[in-house]
């Protein structure tokens, strides 16, 4: 019996509530079995009644991204393993450890907070409660040369995710009238694979989710890719400086519904890559890129300005176009900064 399985009995059986002794006869397990997991998921955040003469009722589930709250959540069949809980280190190991086991492709490691969430280049990623934080195991079938586009390709699933967190909040369906008034920001991407929130004229407002992607590859073949995605939720005690957070926009967002958003959304666009590659995402990227037309700073890993210009797109294969004394650079790696940033 998973704690997952207790949970579903426990939504299934509704207020009426359904016994330790029904629980233990269904999993083929004891009823201290049954109450040991009981235990868990309190100390999860669980609210669970035991009433005399019913046995077990859900009362409330903690707004927390954890697998047993994303996974009846998510609507795309792609992901298929769901492991993960309160806290870890890296949600980003995790995944590559399961990776390495041979776990399949469109499994997800989730957690509420991480005690060392890592961003590229072994910057940090500061990962308190109040975030949504996940690690996805992809397998695809390319060689590790053809991978460029996939950190912009999940940067993009994301964007998508958000964008349907906003979209919403803004047209919450009939049993929620009135409408809510339109949300007051827009999704972008900075490239490679960082999202952003833009005020409704383009302005950036800050940094609401990054991607991290790990590899696992032996000469031409890739055994697994692993993308980590970390979105600011709602801000906790201690906001990271410059970030954004979904619920400054929409006020009511929760976390395990912004992961099975995001979720929904990083299946959609790795689907739209592997059967007609990154070409038939290239528009979209380039619509809601933040970058674009601004001038830009792009730096190297050990900071040394590479180039300076104005961001004119991206490529068929995800690198980034500057226009820089009346040259075009292509970019392929490196960290940018908005002029006026800088
Ligand atoms: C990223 O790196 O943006 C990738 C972040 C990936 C985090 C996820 S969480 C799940 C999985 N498990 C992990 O351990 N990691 C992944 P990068 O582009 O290098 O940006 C890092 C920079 O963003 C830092 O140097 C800070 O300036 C800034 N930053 C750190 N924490 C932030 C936050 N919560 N919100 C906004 N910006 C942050």
């Amino acid at each position: 019996m998973r704690r997952g399985e207790l949970l579903r009995a426990l939504r299934a059986a509704g207020p009426a509530g359904v016994s330790g002794e029904v629980l233990a006869a269904e999993f083929g397990v004891s009823r201290a079995a049954v109450a040991k997991h009981v235990r868990a998921l309190r100390e999860m955040g669980y609210g669970i009644d035991a009433v005399a003469g019913t046995g077990y009722r859900l009362d409330r589930a903690p707004d927390l991204p954890l697998p047993e709250e994303v996974a009846h959540l998510v609507r795309n069949p792609f992901w298929v393993r769901y492991e993960g809980g309160l806290e870890t280190a890296s949600t980003n190991d995790d995944a590559k450890l399961l990776a390495r086991a041979g776990a399949p492709e469109g499994t997800v490691v989730l957690a509420a907070r991480q005690t060392a969430g890592r961003g590229r280049l072994g910057r940090v990623w500061d990962s308190p409660s109040g975030g949504a934080y996940l690690s996805a195991v992809f397998r695809p079938n390319l060689s590790p040369a053809d991978l460029a586009p996939l950190p912009l390709v999940v940067a993009l699933g994301v964007a998508r995710g958000l964008e349907r967190v906003l979209a919403r909040a803004a047209h919450p369906g009939p049993s929620q009238e009135p409408a809510a008034a339109a949300p007051d920001a827009t999704v972008a991407v900075k490239w490679p694979n960082d999202v952003w929130f833009a005020d409704r004229d383009g302005a950036p407002v800050g940094k609401v989710a990054g991607v991290l992607l790990e590899m696992q590859a032996e000469s031409d073949m890739t055994e697994w890719v692993v993308a980590g995605v970390g979105v600011n939720v709602r801000a906790g005690s201690r906001g990271f400086a410059g970030a954004a957070y979904v619920t400054d926009h929409v006020p009511n967002a929760h976390a395990a519904g912004v992961a099975a958003a995001v979720l929904d959304g990083i299946a959609a666009t790795y689907a739209a890559w592997t059967i007609a590659g990154f070409d038939g995402l290239v528009d979209e990227y380039d619509r809601i890129a933040l970058l674009r037309d601004r001038w830009v700073n792009v730096r190297d890993a050990d900071g040394a300005l590479r180039v300076s210009g104005v961001a004119s797109g991206i490529d068929g294969d995800g690198r980034l176009l500057v226009d820089s004394g009346g040259r075009t650079v292509v970019v392929s790696a490196g960290d940018v900064t908005l002029r006026e940033d800088v």
